[in-house]
């Protein structure tokens, strides 16, 4: 106790309207690193560094100010001073998003839940209540790198106790990245019952557009509660069927529903944010008639390519531009799933949303596709950071994806990370633990240290080749983005470090690792706090493929504020759980997804 406040009152207090501030150790937001300039290397694609030409259609790689599509979002970000706030009350309520009524947990009654729409360089401020009876919640700002705001992360177990029914949180963090993004909560599999929406920060981009659609969420849709589904998959020897897939948060089904529409401008070209909210389904999406021009990768501004249809695992996005240059007429959006790959879904076949020009007649498209969609549950391989990184090739460390199956005896499916499924402690959160002072960890809270400061980090996720169960898993980092360095389906990794990519290597936060194969991912101890890295299907989290890295626990910075409302947290919480869930939690489910 002492500790803490001992740590906390060197600390400073973290205000939404006041310029960002980042408490001792961590890098200052003017950052003079040179290491990290010594590894870049500052590649000219012909706009110059930070240019400071206007923003518009025609000029959306610049952004004003001294930033542009050039600059480097881990060292520099403008400062707008401007605060974006929103209220949100988080409420089981009953809705049918493809006809189907059932009971969801959402944001204002609405679903998907309201959009975040900041700038590049905006505080972002989210009051939250939760006013659900039976569930603690946790909101994540998936992809948000948290540079300094490690309490604000929202993942239970980690960084805060869940919020109890009845209260309240304020969450606040700087938009340092631009692009799309989702939020989801992180407790339990509650996001799979409706508890997300995305996120888009306004900023530069590699090619020109005209008009910015918005964000297409897509993701695979229960018609059962998902704690009742994970509680099933917890002892089942194969993936739970989903009823439907969403798209912007709807479908037809048996029970009605309808299609989404999205309406395109003749002769002007469109900005349009896809991103997989799912539970299990990878997805593949194309649009009749058009190709796309893919501009960005989750948060990371990509060297433009064109293509015609788009593989996207659970948690990533990619920013298209699509070229309404084609007959007035109205084409169909196709989105397919992985297929063997993934988990089945019930009305896999006939997914699809419409994409209406403007002045063209009102019902269903009768458009074809040149081709049918592709299967799989693998990424895309074109991706080109705008942004140049060399990554010095180094030897990683080990980290073994493992699984066991008692289901047939009425036992448990457990995914293992070196032989350990994760279980995380609601009651007492990594980050709390630390700021008390106490370095002893439970085995199973699968926690690995990171002690150095601004160096890269290596390490190779290996599937277990002696593993029954041969499935990707889609890879996500909390408070970094990572480089991939060399990725294969089955086979071992060999240790010959001269196969790693160090010329601009692929960086994104959400990454598939193939089926009975390896992944090799780097990233920069440059960020002081307690991160998750996870399988982002809710039910292999939930059944324990999760690990966290606390990075530089001396140097985690902390503020007087959320501290203390980080222990009001976990004492309402702890009273709850006590009355109403006395005998713990499902076992076998790590709490997390
Ligand atoms: C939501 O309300 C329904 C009844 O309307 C109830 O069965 C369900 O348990 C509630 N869910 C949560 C998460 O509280
Ligand atoms: C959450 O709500 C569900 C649905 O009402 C309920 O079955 C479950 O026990 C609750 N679990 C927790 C951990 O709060
Ligand atoms: C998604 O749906 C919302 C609400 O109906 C709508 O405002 C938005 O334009 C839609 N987005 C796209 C890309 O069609
Ligand atoms: C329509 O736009 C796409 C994407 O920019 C381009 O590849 C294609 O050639 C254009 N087609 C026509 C008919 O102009
Ligand atoms: C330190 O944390 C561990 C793991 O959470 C816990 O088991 C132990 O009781 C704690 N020790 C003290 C002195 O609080
Ligand atoms: C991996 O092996 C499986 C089973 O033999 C096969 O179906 C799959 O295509 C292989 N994947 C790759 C990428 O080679
Ligand atoms: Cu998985």
């Amino acid at each position: 106790m002492l500790h803490t406040f001992a740590r906390a009152a060197a600390l400073i207090a973290l205000l939404c309207p006041q310029v960002f501030s980042i408490a001792i150790g961590s890098p200052p937001a003017t950052p003079e690193v040179p290491w990290k300039y010594s590894k870049r290397g500052l590649f000219d694609r012909g706009y110059g560094d930070d240019s400071s030409c206007a923003h518009g259609p025609s000029t959306r790689t610049c952004w004003g100010g001294g930033y542009s599509v050039s600059t480097d979002m881990d060292l520099k970000w403008p400062s707008t001073g401007k605060c974006v706030k929103y209220n949100w009350e988080i409420t089981n309520t009953t809705l049918a998003p493809d006809g189907f009524a059932r009971w969801m947990n959402v944001v204002n009654g609405q679903y998907p839940g309201p959009t975040i729409v900041a700038d590049w360089g905006d505080d972002i401020e989210v009051t939250v209540t939760n006013h659900v009876e039976n569930n603690g919640t946790g909101i994540h700002w998936h992809g948000l790198r948290q540079l300094g705001s490690n309490e604000m992360d929202g993942t239970p177990g980690l960084t805060e106790c869940p919020l109890a029914p009845g209260e309240t949180r304020t969450y606040k963090f700087k938009a340092t990245q631009y692009g799309t993004s989702w939020y989801h909560s992180h407790y339990s599999v509650q996001y799979g019952d409706g508890l997300v929406g995305p996120i888009i920060i306004n900023g530069p981009a590699t090619a020109n557009y005209d008009i910015d659609l918005g964000a297409m969420p897509f993701t695979d849709w229960f018609h059962t509660p998902l704690t009742t589904v994970n509680a099933a998959a917890l002892h089942a020897s194969g993936p739970p069927i989903a009823d439907n897939l969403l798209i912007n948060g709807t479908m037809t089904s048996a029970f009605g529903g309808k299609y989404a529409e999205t309406t395109l401008t003749p002769g002007k070209s469109h900005l349009l944010r896809l991103v997989n909210t799912g539970i299990n389904n990878h997805v593949h999406v194309a649009l009749d008639g058009h190709s796309f021009t893919v501009i960005a990768a989750d948060f990371v501004p990509i060297v433009p390519f064109k293509t015609n249809s788009l593989s996207i695992a659970v948690g990533q996005r990619y920013d298209v531009i699509i070229n309404a240059n084609q007959t007035v007429s109205n084409y169909w959006f196709r989105v397919g799933t992985g297929g063997r790959c993934d988990g089945p879904n019930a009305n896999a076949a006939n997914i699809g949303s419409i994409f209406r020009y403007a002045g063209a007649l009102s019902g269903n498209p009768t458009s074809t596709a040149s081709q049918p969609l592709p299967t799989g549950c693998y990424d895309e391989t074109n991706i080109v950071p705008f942004v140049d990184t060399q990554v010095p090739q180094e030897m990683p460390e080990q980290l073994t994806v493992g699984f066991t199956n008692t289901a047939g005896s009425g036992n448990l499916i457990q995914w293992l990370i070196d032989g350990s499924p994760m279980l995380i402690d609601f009651n007492r959160p990594t980050l709390s633990q630390v700021f008390d002072g106490n370095d002893t960890f439970n085995a199973q809270e699968n926690l690995y240290s990171v002690g150095e400061a601004n160096k890269w980090q290596y390490w190779v996720i290996q599937q277990d080749p002696a593993m029954p169960a041969k499935l990707p898993h889609p890879i996500h980092l909390h408070g970094h983005d990572f480089y991939v360095l060399d990725v294969q389906a089955n086979t071992t990794w060999s240790g010959d470090i001269s196969r790693l990519k160090k010329d601009n290597p692929i960086r994104r936060d959400t990454v598939t690792l193939p089926a009975s194969g390896y992944l090799v991912l780097a990233f920069e101890s440059d960020n002081p706090g307690v991160w998750l890295m996870h399988c982002h299907i809710p039910f292999h989290i939930s059944a324990g493929l999760g690990l966290q890295f606390l990075e530089r626990s001396d140097e985690i910075p902390g503020n007087i504020g959320s501290l203390d409302e980080t222990q009001k947290q976990c004492k309402t919480w702890s009273e709850f759980q006590t009355e109403f869930y006395p005998g713990g939690f499902t076992p076998g489910d790590s709490g997390l997804r």
